[in-house]
This record gives C-alpha cells, sequence and structure tokens, in this order.
C-alpha cells in the first residue's frame, strides 16, 4: 500500500495498492485484447466517446480540481486551470480524430498512398507536478490515433488518474482502452518500457530517468518520447516593459512552487537595467501570495514532500537577494528565493524544481544568447524587448522547443510543446502529438499505366 499525503498538510489521504510486474503484465494484456476493436471503431464514434469524455471531466471540474489540489498542493486556482485544460485537451483530440491522415504521391506505374496507422499498446509515464493535465497530453493524441494505453501515474500523486479512468468507462470508452496502473516507478514503469507488447512509452519526468527510460526501450526497438527537465532563460533586455517583464517574472518560475519544468529560473537582464529590474522583482516577489492551496487567493502552495524540500534549500543559501514569507508549521512549505549568481554556478546549471530563481546580469544580444544556450537542458524561454527584430533573431538564436516573447506563457492546447537538447524530443500538444503516436504505412497500387 502506498500512503498519500497533502503536502499542505501532512494528512493521510489515501492509500492506494502499489501495482506489481504481475499486475503490469495483465493490464498490457487487457490493453492488447481490447486494441483491435478500438482501432476499428469508426473515427466519428472514437471522437463521439473522447468528446464525452471531455463533458464529464468538464461535469466533475470541481472535484478533480479539489482533488488534484489535495493530492499536489497546488492553489486551487491553478487546479481548476489545468482541470479546463484537460477537458479542452479531450475536445481537441476529439476534433483531430478524423483530420490526421494520409496522402496520395504521385509516381510512376499506379498510385501511392499513406496512412496513419496507431501503433497498438503505448504505455504513458506521468510525473507529480502536473499529474492530470500532463496525462491528458499523451492521452487524447493516444487514443485518437486508435492505441489502447496504460497510463502510470507518479508513486505520489495517483488520485486524479484514477478517477479519470473512471470517467473515461462513464463515458462507454470501451474496458480495457483506457487503463490505469498507479505504482513505483522502477517496478511497472520499468515494466512497462521492457514489454514486448507495449509499442512506445510516451515520458515526462526527469532527464535522468528519461535517460533509463531509452536505454530500457532499446531491448524492443519502442518509440519513445522524452518531455524532461529545463533550466529556462527568461531574458529580459533594458529597451523592455521593465515593469511588466517584472509582474510576470515571479508566476513563471514561482508558479506551481517552482516545480514546472517551463520554470524560468535563470532571470537573465542587460546590465544596463538591472538594478532597476531586481528592484521591482524583490517588490513583485514579495506580493505573491503564499499559504492554503484551497483558498482561491492563494498563488503558492507547498513542495511536494520533505524530501524535495531538503533538495530544493540546497540550491538556496548562497547570494540570496530576496526571500519570501511561507508558513512554517505542517506542511513542505518553502519560501520564494532570489538569488544572485553566475552561470557556471549550481544553482545555475541544475534544475532545482523549487522556488528559487537565479539572477544574472548580461551585456549584450550575443552574451545573452551565449548565457541562454549554456546549459544542457533546452525546454522552454522568454525573451522581454520592445525591439521585434531583437525578439526574432533571439528566439532564432536560443536552443529551445518554446518561447515566447513579452510573455511567460508555454503552453496552447493547439501548439507543439517540447525540447531540444537534454530536454527531451518528440512533441506534445497540437497536431504535431498525433505523429508522435501513429506510424506511417506507404502503400504502392500497381496499376499498369
Ligand atoms: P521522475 O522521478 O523522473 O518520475 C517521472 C515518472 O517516471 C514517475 O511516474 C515515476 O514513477 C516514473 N519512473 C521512475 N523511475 C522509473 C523507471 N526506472 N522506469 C520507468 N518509469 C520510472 O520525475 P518527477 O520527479 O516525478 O518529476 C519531476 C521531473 O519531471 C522534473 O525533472 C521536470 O522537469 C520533469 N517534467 C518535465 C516536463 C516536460 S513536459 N518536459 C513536465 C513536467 C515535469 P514514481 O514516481 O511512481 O516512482
Amino acid at each position: 500500500m502506498t500512503v498519500v499525503l497533502n503536502p499542505a498538510t501532512e494528512e493521510e489521504i489515501a492509500e492506494i495498492p502499489g501495482a506489481s510486474v504481475e499486475d503490469a503484465d495483465l493490464i498490457v494484456q487487457a490493453a492488447r485484447r481490447a486494441f483491435p476493436a478500438w482501432r476499428a471503431i469508426a473515427p466519428a464514434d472514437r471522437a463521439r466517446l473522447l468528446r464525452r469524455l471531455a463533458g464529464l471531466v468538464e461535469e466533475h471540474g470541481e472535484e478533480l480540481a479539489l482533488l488534484e489540489t489535495r493530492n499536489v498542493g497546488k492553489p486551487i486556482q491553478d487546479s481548476r486551470g489545468e482541470v479546463a485544460m484537460v477537458a479542452e485537451v479531450f475536445y481537441f483530440y476529439a476534433g483531430a480524430v478524423d483530420k490526421h491522415h494520409g496522402e496520395t504521391i504521385p509516381v510512376a506505374g499506379g498510385v501511392d498512398l499513406t496512412f496513419r496507422e496507431p501503433l497498438g499498446v503505448v504505455g504513458l509515464i506521468v510525473p507529480w507536478n502536473f499529474p492530470i493535465a500532463i496525462a491528458s497530453w499523451k492521452l487524447g493524441p493516444a487514443l485518437a490515433c486508435g492505441n489502447t494505453v496504460v497510463l502510470k501515474p507518479a508513486e505520489l500523486t495517483p488520485l486524479t488518474a484514477v478517477r479519470l479512468g473512471e470517467l473515461a468507462l462513464e463515458a462507454g470508452i470501451p474496458v480495457g482502452v483506457l487503463n490505469v496502473l498507479p505504482g513505483s516507478g522502477s517496478v511497472v514503469g520499468q515494466r512497462l518500457v521492457e514489454h514486448p507488447d507495449v509499442a512506445k512509452i510516451g515520458f515526462t519526468g526527469s532527464t535522468e530517468v528519461g535517460r533509463s527510460v531509452m536505454a530500457g526501450a532499446a531491448g524492443t526497438i519502442k518509440r519513445v518520447t522524452l518531455e524532461l527537465g529545463g533550466k529556462s532563460a527568461n531574458i529580459v533586455f533594458a529597451d523592455a516593459d521593465l515593469e511588466a517583464a517584472a509582474a510576470s517574472a515571479p508566476v513563471a518560475v514561482f508558479g506551481n512552487a517552482g516545480q514546472d519544468c517551463c520554470a524560468r529560473s535563470r532571470i537573465l537582464v542587460e546590465r544596463s537595467a538591472y538594478d532597476r529590474f531586481v528592484e521591482l522583482l524583490v517588490e513583485a516577489s514579495g506580493e505573491v501570495r503564499v499559504g492554503d492551496p484551497e483558498d482561491a487567493a492563494t498563488q503558492m502552495g507547498p513542495l511536494i514532500s520533505a524530501d524535495h524540500r531538503e533538495k530544493v534549500s540546497s540550491y538556496a543559501d548562497d547570494n540570496v537577494v530576496f526571500r519570501g514569507n511561507a508558513p512554517s508549521d505542517r506542511g513542505f512549505w518553502f519560501p520564494c528565493t532570489l538569488v544572485e549568481a553566475t552561470n557556471e554556478d549550481r544553482v545555475a546549471r541544475e534544475e532545482v524544481f523549487g522556488p528559487v530563481a537565479a539572477l544574472i546580469p548580461f551585456e549584450d544580444e550575443d552574451d545573452a544568447v551565449r548565457i541562454a544556450n549554456d546549459t544542457p537542458y533546452g525546454l522552454s524561454g522568454s525573451i522581454w524587448t520592445r525591439d521585434g527584430a531583437q525578439a526574432l533573431r533571439v528566439a532564432r538564436a536560443v536552443e529551445t522547443g518554446v518561447l515566447s516573447v513579452n510573455s511567460n506563457t508555454s503552453v496552447r492546447v493547439a501548439t507543439p510543446f517540447g525540447g531540444f537538447k537534454q530536454s527531451g524530443f518528440g512533441r506534445e500538444l497540437g497536431m504535431h502529438a498525433m505523429d508522435g503516436y501513429s506510424e506511417v504505412k506507404n502503400v504502392y497500387i500497381a496499376t499498369g499505366e
């Protein structure tokens, strides 16, 4: 049994049986049995079932949001937004079912057709920071393409995944199509990665575990999509709207208590504007409301666990220019923290995954790009400037999968999301995700012409 805690109170909120390797094998078999019928279902019917699931997520939105908040410690307003996005994701992929199709290609002597074929059973392994949201990013395209799935939530945060599985059955999605397998990563996660009947792993998590997923998948030449860690740069040029950039920067790194792969945890500021920007940022950081995640006014909750808090605190001792307030009684709290650093410091090189941002000055455009790229990661980032040409030049030069200009947002349902370098490969969301859950088959028909 795994005991599930509320990270804000340390109270036990559930007990979940951890699945074994034998359980994983039984679930893969069930998914395999369900595959032929799910793949053959009329596209309009598959779309209708996904739309029904989206509707049920909306109907149960408040319940799911509260479950997520209690399990992850994230502010209820964030959970509401994420659950609304889950419904939007299923609506989007319901619409995608019959819009992702093959081509006819002109060739000599016949006709050449391509088909988009589902892969079979896919294993979806997700982390604890955005449990239901990231699950939906994978489930939507995987199911829309006609695959059956085994979803493995993180051991710390299985609750919304289990509830989503129930809602899928209520929506009429046939038994065996969407399976939920709670359990430990090193046991059932690993089994999915190595299982000969699992055709693909869609993985989100740390770069370290991503590496072992990639290695484990090699034995069966399994397809993998890896969404891994990040150390993204928030680049602020001196000509930017400094007030807007400073007002937005705290959410970009302290949102979800910094447990966000897209966190802009390196704040790069042009030296001529550095002092003014830091003054504005410290003021804005002091306004972040930290406290009870179930209060709609709260903007930051606790970290996920005591172990994780210990890790985060090891980055927040030196050159601190700001440390906010956080509750000090029960719960895994950690305050918003700003530290001055160079890009060589540990806080600027490693993914902290907590509310700690490194402030780094730069000299000019080339220097900003050099520092931004001097990291093994390449997931997200922002550029703040009023110079449109500069924004485009820097956006092209920064080695990262997702960038925003004069904004700190990263994720939109209809647009591709994913990393460069050691932040992984493959794309989630938008129509790009459909490519990752299907194979292209090429059929040539000789016509005697
Ligand atoms: P991990 O420790 O990597 O765990 C992620 C998932 O993998 C969990 O479900 C975990 O299961 C499972 N797992 C662990 N060992 C495994 C193994 N040997 N084989 C197969 N599965 C295994 O990450 P985390 O701590 O949950 O999440 C934080 C990390 O995720 C951060 O690095 C963050 O940047 C990254 N992340 C990336 C993104 C994107 S989109 N790039 C989004 C969110 C988070 P158990 O936990 O149950 O053991």
